[in-house]
């Protein structure tokens, strides 16, 4: 059997969707909930918002605003409470959140980022794919510093860039472009449903990990990112 046979098969029976007869030039890592725990951060910061609001907030509704644009997270914060508040009032609110949520990256070390990913990113790196992140954050890159991670990718695409978010596909098509790749010849790592539509829908395939293997749709079910190298490799 062809190595492009075993793959079809490997496709077949894993029920990825296109993903394995790719050959892959680059993995767009998501941020947030992917390579380190800023999702806790943005669940403390929001709930102190919401609090202050007199509005409940669960885990379960931060877990509608994974991948979703601090504006959008605000307005779907708000709707939990049936609170309306104007315009101005709403740009006070989100830079109330974003300021205590940058207090809370400020205790973040190197130490955030887990010996897996750290081995997956390595791993990838070793095997000449390029490395992008596409997130969401306008705070991206700022993690990554704090982290000691932003050496290991050769492009960020964030929230910085974009006019529109997830789940529209403009984050990762940038970032495609930054590494002047097609969608086709990149894998998107994600933990939000948003994240995956956002990733179907400008042509890539993608891993999903937490709540977005949960996805219909998600080309690949993984329970961690030391499984990305070995599908990379198909
Ligand atoms: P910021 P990702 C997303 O990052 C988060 O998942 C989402 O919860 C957050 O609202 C969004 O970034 C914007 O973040 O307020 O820092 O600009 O998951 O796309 O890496
Ligand atoms: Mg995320």
């Amino acid at each position: 059997m062809s190595g492009e046979q075993e793959g079809e098969q490997d496709s077949a029976q894993d029920g990825a969707r296109g993903g394995a007869r790719r050959r892959l030039r680059g993995v767009i890592f998501d941020l947030d909930g992917v390579l380190v725990h800023t999702d806790e951060l943005h669940f403390q910061a929001w709930s102190a918002t919401a609090d202050r609001l007199g509005i409940p907030f669960t885990r379960a509704d931060n877990d509608r605003l994974r991948g979703v644009s601090r504006a959008e997270s605000l307005d779907i914060v708000l709707s939990l409470g049936g609170a309306e508040v104007s315009e101005t009032e709403k740009e006070v609110l989100a830079d109330e959140k974003n300021q205590l949520y940058r207090r809370l990256l400020e205790t973040m070390t190197p130490d955030d980022v887990s010996p897996e990913v750290r081995a997956a990113l390595g791993t990838l790196r070793a095997m000449g794919l390029r490395l992008a992140i596409g997130s969401s954050s306008r705070n991206a890159k700022v993690i990554l510093d704090k982290v000691g991670l932003r050496g290991l990718f050769d492009a960020v695409s964030d929230g910085e860039n974009i006019t529109r978010s997830k789940p529209d596909p403009e984050v990762f098509l940038r970032a495609a472009d930054f590494l002047a790749l097609s969608p086709g010849e990149c894998a998107v790592v994600e933990d939000a449903h948003a994240g995956v539509d956002a990733a179907l829908a400008g042509g890539f395939a993608c891993f999903g990990i937490g709540a977005a293997a949960t996805h219909p749709d998600v080309t690949w079910r993984i329970d961690g990112l030391a499984e990305v190298p070995a599908r990379v490799a198909g």
